[in-house]
């Protein structure tokens, strides 16, 4: 394909633009030979970040592995707006597996190419984070304290979306969902003590671990063109924005995941054999009101009798900031 020299403006910002860089400089979206794995009759929702964030991981998933990889799918939304059947979005070999067990049937799809001597062949399993943190843990766990060759990739919009909004164990402190209402004298989600997936991934000491968002999309296609480029049991956690389940505008899912990060609330990290090895720095804090008050399953925060809740949010980001360094003050 030839390219067409084109000045273009915004070279070197953080924009995605990039179908007029240079095609070494492209992202995997802006090649026109994209693979284009996740594509045209899903029924994601309008602002969905997940079937946004699902179409990058694949693609860069498809090229970085020339074409050679099988997919397991947990049961989730992913999986119920893409195959609605008679159809399926989805290029690459498939599989839908049941909500608990994606890595366990992806550790088998990789067993069984190894004693065929395809080693060739790569396995992706993905699910959400109910799939993930809460049913599938075990299998994860299983996965990871193998070293399966897997990347296993959770899409965390923090509840059990498809069925209704109901909590899960990533669900945060003080949301509202159809099974933690905003009543009573804590409402909403209880102020536990979290269950961070990245943490327990990094406890195992596989060979790598990360998270990102779809507010840094060259960031998330990086992560996965890493962990393609490892062998061994790999693990990727992005959180993923769901208007219906957060009762925010669907133009806000990257705002709202950008103000995540901007605000300590999600770390952007790497990890290798249990070590991290990178942090994405807070590049101009926000404060956790700019990532709460859009959000219609946080509303109760902002009413008389919210202030406690609104300081234990603060108190939470600001624990992040400290541990992960976020604003560099260690550094
Ligand atoms: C054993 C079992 N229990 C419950 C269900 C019903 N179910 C299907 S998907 C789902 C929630 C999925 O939540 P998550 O994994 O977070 O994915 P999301 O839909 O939020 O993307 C539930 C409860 C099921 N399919 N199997
Ligand atoms: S409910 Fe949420 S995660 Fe599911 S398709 Fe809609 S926006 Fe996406
Ligand atoms: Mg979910």
């Amino acid at each position: 394909m030839t390219t067409v020299h084109i000045p273009f403006l915004q070279t070197g910002t953080l924009a995605v633009g990039g179908r007029l860089l240079d095609d070494a400089e492209r992202s995997v979206q802006s090649h026109a030979d994209r693979p284009s794995s996740l594509t045209k009759g899903h029924r994601a929702c309008q602002g969905c970040a997940e079937a946004l964030a699902a179409r990058w991981v694949m693609d860069t998933a498809v090229e970085a592995s020339d074409g050679k990889l099988v997919v397991a799918n947990a049961t989730g939304c992913l999986e119920v707006f893409s195959t609605l059947y008679p159809e399926s979005a989805w290029k690459p070999p498939w599989i839908h597996s049941l909500f608990a067990n994606a890595a366990a049937v992806a550790t088998g799809i990789a067993a069984s190419l190894h004693a065929q001597g395809r080693d060739d062949v790569r396995v992706l399993a993905q699910g959400g984070d109910g799939g993930t943190v809460d049913i599938g843990l075990a299998a994860v766990s299983g996965m990871f304290e193998r070293n399966d060759d897997v990347l296993y990739v959770c899409y965390d919009n923090q509840g059990y979306m498809n069925t209704g909004v109901q909590r899960s164990s990533a669900t945060p402190a003080a949301a509202r969902t159809a099974t933690t209402p905003a009543v009573g004298r804590s409402p909403g989600q209880a102020f536990g003590q979290g269950k961070s997936m990245v943490k327990i991934a990094m406890a195992h000491e596989i060979p790598y671990v990360a998270s990102a968002t779809p507010a840094d999309l060259r960031d998330l296609e990086h992560k996965v063109r890493t962990a393609m480029s490892i062998r061994g049991a790999r693990y990727l956690h992005v959180l993923v924005p769901c208007p219906v389940g957060w009762g925010s505008a669907s133009s806000q899912s990257i705002a709202l995941a950008r103000a995540a990060v901007q605000s300590g609330i999600f770390p952007v990290v790497e990890a290798r054999a249990g070590e991290l090895t990178d942090v994405q720095r807070i590049r101009e804090r926000a404060d956790v009101e700019e990532y709460l008050r859009p959000q219609a399953r946080f509303a109760h925060l902002f009413k008389p009798g919210g202030e406690d809740a609104l300081a234990r949010w603060r108190a939470l980001a600001d624990a992040n900031i400290r541990r992960y360094d976020l604003l560099g003050e260690r550094s």
